[in-house]
């Protein structure tokens, strides 16, 4: 249902996710309960007081009406404050009915358990952040921002989060070191400010489960490296076995970061997300980062929409991951319209090279993939190709050529030929393959190269009688073109929870990062020898999402007073379009996107572009929206009261609704295979350009769409100035194959310094 966003293969992580017998009809179960706080009998002194008298009387009254002794009360697992107004306890069906009939009961299900399945050193330079001007310093590095994480707990003793250099931990800050297993207090420091750690759900819903690190402490190493990329400190020297060898650090270098544990070996539960997020938003954190999701549920009982809401009305801007079941339309999540939604996509590296050279007098070097964990060579060593032992799924057959380097095709069981060929010893081996990425071991010297590359080297073995070759591991190939390129499996829009707002948002680099990890788990193998790593390369809309945190984290340092929706209308509008080759970015996953043509990204992929840290700093206009906004939004969904009070935690009439939040995207839906429509969408931007300023509309349309802007020139006298307009959007013809149109609407002012773009998708 849910996945942690992370793409490793589960023989690099040997991660076992135990599978608990679910409770029984007839006994207590965990609900999560959202109460109305204004309905709360003055005779209470607190929330907490009240919470507690409710829960006594249900046990009461269950026990009177059932008639039966009951030994076994209803338990509060958690009461929550910030995040929403209510708790999660152990109740049995009648209990339930009566706890729905109690005053200010708001609503009640069931809290989910969702299985964890598995679906930087350069990735700052190749986001042009520079210490030498633009953000950076803008921010001086993100100082004094604090960065909420909440995720599977943290490697503290990881260089990352060694504080040197950092400056004293806030004065407002009100989070703490929760001592657990393997993880005294004494491990925060000025880096590492706050570390806690939520289980009740879990163990409430599992009595007696057995927490094999009961403590922040990460034994996944998950939250170790989404943290470390957010806000880890800077590590000269750091490499995953070789492969793309600097610095690694994370894009705000000088943040603080605390981490919430609320993913555990054991479970996921969306009472403990809601947990972690509640304290999160009370310790008084500036960005929230969350690299996971809940699939298939409404945003009323989402606990990422839930608490991102009381975030936004603390000013906290959520970032979190778009999930990695792309590129199927719609399989995103977190497409929740007052969060950030981040895709991911690739960086200029190709972080796993290796090279074959052979020849006679001239010499031939191809390039191919690897992960061979060393930094080898095998030299001048004997090449065999031969029909009957290619397809290296005996060992046997290979028992006379332990001192040559074998060819193999790919037969299409790439893993399970690697380990033959490593079992039958022989020096090094060469696969005939178009895989473009491997996240198995490699145990022995092995090396991809293309069928494009490959007759040359076969003609050259069959030209001689000693063919030799030289391979050579651990090369990391900078500049790589084009880039970036959305991930294939980055999850695409439209949003299931929202489909009126445009997702995802934005594009942050996802693929091949290398950053912290928790050196638990063994990630390589020589041999029969398992090997572990400080550091890991890992791919999936979890390693992008907490590069848009990070981002958000510098915007925050830069712009203290700016609302979440300004900093990531900041983020979005100032996305760039094209990739390092000067054209359109494009989509690995285009072809099998029935919502693209060719390979240019859509908005559905990328949202508005790869994030420009640089340019959103100085935006020249922005979009913004607040927490009254978002509740129009709620009423005009046909929410019921209930529903929209356990998003906003009070309750609102709906007086006014309206599905046209002030975004800085637009989605117009007419239906597939719609032949014409016509949408108007109103829009109000905020000047924060310094001084008066003038702008004009323009935009980028296929032929069968029209636009029209009202007005299409806008004059500002200064920062702050608030101006609106109107956009029509208007489908003429049918888009060819029932696919999605998109283009986009753009404010350029007459000094040519802004240009403030807003893509738009019809479907
Ligand atoms: C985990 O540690 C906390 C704090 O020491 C303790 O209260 C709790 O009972 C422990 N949970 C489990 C499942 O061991
Ligand atoms: C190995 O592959 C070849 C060619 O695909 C096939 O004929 C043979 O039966 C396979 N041998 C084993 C042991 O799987
Ligand atoms: C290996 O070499 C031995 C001795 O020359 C020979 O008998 C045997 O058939 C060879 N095995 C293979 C698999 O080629
Ligand atoms: C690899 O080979 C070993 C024996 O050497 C075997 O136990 C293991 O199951 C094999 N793994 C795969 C993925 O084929
Ligand atoms: C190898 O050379 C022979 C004879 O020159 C030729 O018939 C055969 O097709 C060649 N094989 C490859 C794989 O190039
Ligand atoms: C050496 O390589 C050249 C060029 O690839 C080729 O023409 C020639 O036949 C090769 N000679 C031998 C002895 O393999
Ligand atoms: C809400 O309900 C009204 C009336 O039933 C309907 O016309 C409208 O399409 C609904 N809106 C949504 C977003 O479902
Ligand atoms: C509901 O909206 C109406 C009209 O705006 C307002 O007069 C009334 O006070 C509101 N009721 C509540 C309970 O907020
Ligand atoms: C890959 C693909 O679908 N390409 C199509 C894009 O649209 C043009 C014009 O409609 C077609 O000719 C291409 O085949």
């Amino acid at each position: 249902m849910a996945s942690l966003l992370l793409l490793v293969s589960s023989s690099w992580l040997l991660f076992c996710s135990l599978f608990l017998t679910p409770v029984a009809a007839d006994q207590r179960a965990s609900y999560i309960v959202h109460m109305d706080k204004s309905a709360m009998p003055p005779a209470h002194s607190d929330h907490r007081e009240w919470y507690s008298t409710v829960l006594a009387s249900l046990a009461a009254a269950a026990a009177d009406s059932s008639g039966a002794a009951s030994g076994d009360q209803p338990r509060l697992v958690y009461i929550y404050d910030d995040a929403l107004h209510g708790f999660t306890a152990t109740l049995s069906a009648s209990e339930l009915r009566a706890l729905s009939r109690a005053p200010g009961f708001v609503s009640a299900y069931p809290d989910r358990r969702s299985d964890i399945t598995h679906d930087t050193t350069h990735s700052t330079e190749f986001l042009h952040l520079s210490p030498f001007g633009g953000l950076w310093p803008a921010a001086k590095l993100g100082e004094d921002v604090i960065i909420g994480m909440i995720d599977t707990g943290v490697w503290p003793e990881s260089a990352s989060f060694d504080d040197a250099g950092m400056s004293p931990v806030p004065s407002r800050w009100r989070g703490t070191c929760e001592p657990g297993v393997a993880f005294p207090a004494s491990l925060c420091n000025r880096k590492l400010i706050g570390a806690r750690y939520f289980n009740r759900g879990l163990v409430a819903a599992n009595p007696g489960v057995k927490i094999s690190m009961n403590s922040t402490r990460d034994s996944i190493g998950h939250g170790t490296h989404t943290s470390s990329t957010a806000g880890g400190s800077p590590v000269p020297g750091a490499s995953f076995f070789g492969y793309g060898l600097g610095t690694a650090r994370g894009v705000a270098p000088r943040a603080h970061v605390a981490m919430y544990k609320v993913i555990w070996h054991e479970g996921r539960y969306a009472s403990d997300v809601l947990a972690g997020m509640d304290a999160a938003i009370a310790d008084g954190v500036d960005v929230i980062s969350i690299s996971m999701g809940f699939d298939g549920v409404p945003l009323y009982e989402d606990p990422v929409a839930i608490a991102a809401f009381a975030a936004m009305e603390h000013g906290i801007l959520v970032s979190a991951s778009a999930g990695n079941d792309g590129p199927r339309p719609g399989s995103l999540h977190n497409g929740i319209p007052w969060l950030l939604t981040v895709a991911a996509g690739t960086v200029d590296r190709t972080m796993f090279s290796g090279t074959v050279s052979y020849g006679n007098t001239t010499l031939t070097t191809i390039t191919g993939l690897t992960n061979y964990p060393a930094n080898a060579w095998v030299v001048g060593t004997k090449l065999v190709y031969d029909d009957t032992i290619s397809a290296c799924n005996s060992s046997a057959s290979m028992a006379n050529i332990t001192t040559s380097i074998v060819v193999c095709r790919d037969t299409g069981y790439v893993t399970e030929q690697l380990n033959t060929t490593n079992e039958a010893g022989v020096a090094g081996a060469i696969f005939i393959t178009d895989v473009k990425t491997f996240d198995d071991t490699m145990p022995l010297p092995a090396i991809f190269i293309s069928s494009k590359d490959a007759p040359a080297l076969l003609s050259y073995i069959n030209s001689t009688m000693t063919p030799t070759a030289t391979m050579k591991f651990q090369q990391t190939i900078l500049g790589t073109r084009p880039a970036p390129v959305v991930a294939v499996y980055s999850s695409r829009g439209p949003s299931k929870s929202y489909p009126g707002v445009l997702k995802p948002d934005i594009l942050a680099p996802g693929d091949r990062i290398l950053a912290s990890w928790a050196p638990v788990s063994p990630l390589g193998l020589i041999g029969q020898t398992s090997l572990g790593s400080d550091f890991l390369v890992a791919s999936g809309t979890s390693m992008a999402c907490p590069h848009a945190s990070g981002v958000a984290a510098l915007l925050r340092a830069a712009h203290p007073d700016w609302s979440p929706a300004m900093i990531k209308s900041a983020m979005m509008t100032t996305a760039t379009t094209n990739d390092n080759t000067f054209h359109p970015i494009t989509d690995a996953g285009a072809g099998f996107d029935g919502n693209d043509n060719g390979t240019t990204a859509s908005p559905l992929s990328m949202g508005s572009g790869q994030v420009s840290p640089n340019s959103a700093m100085d935006p020249g206009l922005v979009y913004d929206a607040g927490p009254k906004d978002f509740v129009e939004l709620l009423c005009s969904a046909n929410y019921t009261t209930a529903q929209i009070a356990a998003i906003t935690r009070s309750r609102y009439n709906c007086s006014f609704s309206s599905n046209d939040v002030n975004y800085p995207s637009f989605l117009a839906s007419f239906g597939f295979y719609a032949t014409r429509g016509e949408m108007r969408f109103s829009r109000t931007v905020t000047s924060v350009g310094a001084g008066p300023a003038t702008y004009h509309a323009s935009w980028v349309s296929p032929s069968n769409v029209a636009v029209a802007v009202t007005p299409a020139t806008l004059e500002f006298s200064g920062a702050g100035q608030k101006v609106s307009f109107e956009v029509d959007i208007k489908l003429t013809a049918p888009t060819p194959g029932g696919k999605a149109a998109y283009g986009a609407v753009v404010w350029t002012d007459t000094s040519g310094k802004y240009r403030v773009r807003t893509p738009y998708v019809i479907l």
